[in-house]
């Protein structure tokens, strides 16, 4: 896919506006693009200034194609280190497939998905991490994840990791350097505080490894979902959540069969509700696959909330819905619903029943749908959460499968390492490990590449980028 031709492609997809942007990138590129446009004087422009507009029309040979403004920027101060034509044109498909096939019998060749930004990074204008975080910026739905974005995009996370590996890098290269002195018998490396580093680093890369469920949460929505006895009201609550009426609600108990999910953006943070259906022994074959869908379900997601109506539910059918909900790896939150409904005696008589049962460590809430009371109590509950997680993981989130296999990688190595140094391995051993380590981590940013790795990554951005 690394060709160095000049390339051109539509930046803005479908659907488009009134306006379309082509992007042009290649070496000298003004001499071709030339002779094809004209400035509202009717005159070529030769020698274009840098970073500056120009409005003029397009013509291919006498006829004329659209009135465009076009931006142009000189090698090497451009978004991908080449020379740069950005085309603002009218986004008639017709007109964008002109000037495409005009430019294309020019000798420009199509952009390969993701071409301008690896050829950005090919230039230096960004290192491997923050060409990935171009594509995760134009995803971001939320402040959230565009934050986690913007951090990666503009190298904050880049120098994070450069700097855990520099650390690394300079214990390495002390133990490199006993290896040319092996013959006299010299320790320039204290192996004491060698020790102590890899623990450092290992506990840092465990921290890492540990935010990509929240940083992989962030860019699909951090699962939430909602569970619990037929008739609890979960249909309710996601049609209140997401303010429509996405999901039928009626009195009969199992009515949900299949998940129903839908996206949901609260203060910034991004969330997927998860509808499911009501968790009950049945005969029927269909609610019965509804029910292990729920079950698939609630293992997968980082929030769960247990829906129940304490008129029509005993403290043992609640005792099993926990036992079935809480995991360690999840937040569980247990939602007490139709407050309206139920009377207070009812609802008192409830909890007492609950006597000895122990629903512990959750969360409780009580709600009325019908009312609204106690909604925005939830909302809040599930931002706490959410913010619970960035403060823990600060700005330094993976939200790369692909950094996530390099950091477990670094750590299996640093693993080794230690194992190494207790068994007493020769020094020699001992730093192949440490260069898997080394490699590991120097892959996130690029500093190893292949071509192969190169393609794997851009194909998955679109055309234009
Ligand atoms: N009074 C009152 N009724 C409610 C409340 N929440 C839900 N309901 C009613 O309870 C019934 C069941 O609600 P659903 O949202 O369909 O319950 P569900 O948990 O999705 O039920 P299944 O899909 O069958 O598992 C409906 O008639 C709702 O109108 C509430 O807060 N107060
Ligand atoms: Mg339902």
């Amino acid at each position: 896919m690394i060709s160095n031709g000049s390339i051109i492609a539509c930046a803005t997809g479908a659907p488009s506006g009134a306006v379309a942007l082509l992007r042009l990138s290649g070496a000298d590129l003004w001499s071709v693009f030339s002779p094809t446009f004209k400035n509202r004087n009717g005159n070529p422009i030769e020698d274009p200034k840098a970073g500056k507009a120009y409005v003029g029309s397009i013509f291919k040979g006498e006829q004329w194609i659209d009135e465009v403004v076009l931006t142009y920027f000189r090698a090497p101060h451009s978004f991908t280190g080449e020379d740069v034509i950005e085309i603002g044109c009218h986004a008639s498909p017709y007109i964008i497939q002109q000037l495409i096939d005009l430019y294309k019998s020019l000798g420009i060749g199509l952009a390969e998905p993701g071409e301008f930004t690896l050829r950005a990074y090919l230039n230096k204008k960004m290192d491997l991490a923050q060409a990935e975080a171009v594509a995760d910026l134009i995803a971001s739905e939320s402040a959230a994840a565009h934050q986690i974005a913007q951090n990666q995009m503009r190298g904050g996370y880049s120098s994070h990791m450069q700097e855990l590996r520099q650390e690394l890098l300079d214990f390495t290269s002390l133990l490199t350097l006993e290896l040319d002195f092996a013959e006299e018998d010299v320790a320039f490396a204290d192996r004491t505080a060698f020790l102590e580093l890899i623990q450092k680093i290992k506990k840092h890369l465990h921290t890492l490894i540990d935010s990509f469920s929240y940083g992989n949460a962030l860019k699909k929505g951090i699962p939430i979902a909602l569970v619990g006895k037929p008739n609890a009201g979960k249909s309710s609550l996601l049609n209140a959540l997401l303010e429509e009426d996405r999901a039928l609600v009626t009195p009969v108990a199992g009515t949900t069969r299949d998940t129903i999910e839908d996206r949901l953006v609260i203060d910034g943070f991004p969330f997927r509700l998860i509808d499911t259906a009501g968790l009950r022994e049945t005969d029927d074959l269909v609610e019965a696959l509804g029910v292990e869908r729920a079950k698939k379900e609630l293992k997968k997601a980082q929030i769960v909330l247990l829906v129940y109506d304490p008129g029509d539910t005993t403290a043992a059918e609640l005792s099993r819905l926990y036992q079935e909900s809480h995991s360690e790896d999840r937040r569980l939150i247990l939602v007490e619903n139709k407050i309206d409904l139920n009377s207070t005696e009812t609802r008192q008589k409830f909890q007492e029943s609950l006597g000895p049962i122990n629903l512990s460590p959750t969360q409780s809430l009580a709600i009325s749908i019908k009312s609204s009371e106690g909604l925005n109590a939830l909302k809040q509950t599930l931002v706490e959460v959410a913010q619970g997680q960035q403060h823990k993981f600060g700005d330094t989130v993976v939200s790369s499968a692909r950094h996530t296999h390099a950091l477990k990688e670094a750590l299996a190595a640093l693993e080794q390492v230690e194992i190494g140094f207790r068994d007493g391995v020769p020094t020699d051993l001992i730093a192949i490990d440490l260069n898997v380590a080394l490699d590991a981590l120097g892959s996130i940013t690029g500093a190893f590449t292949t071509d192969e790795l190169l393609g794997n990554i851009f194909a998955n951005f679109c055309i234009g980028k």
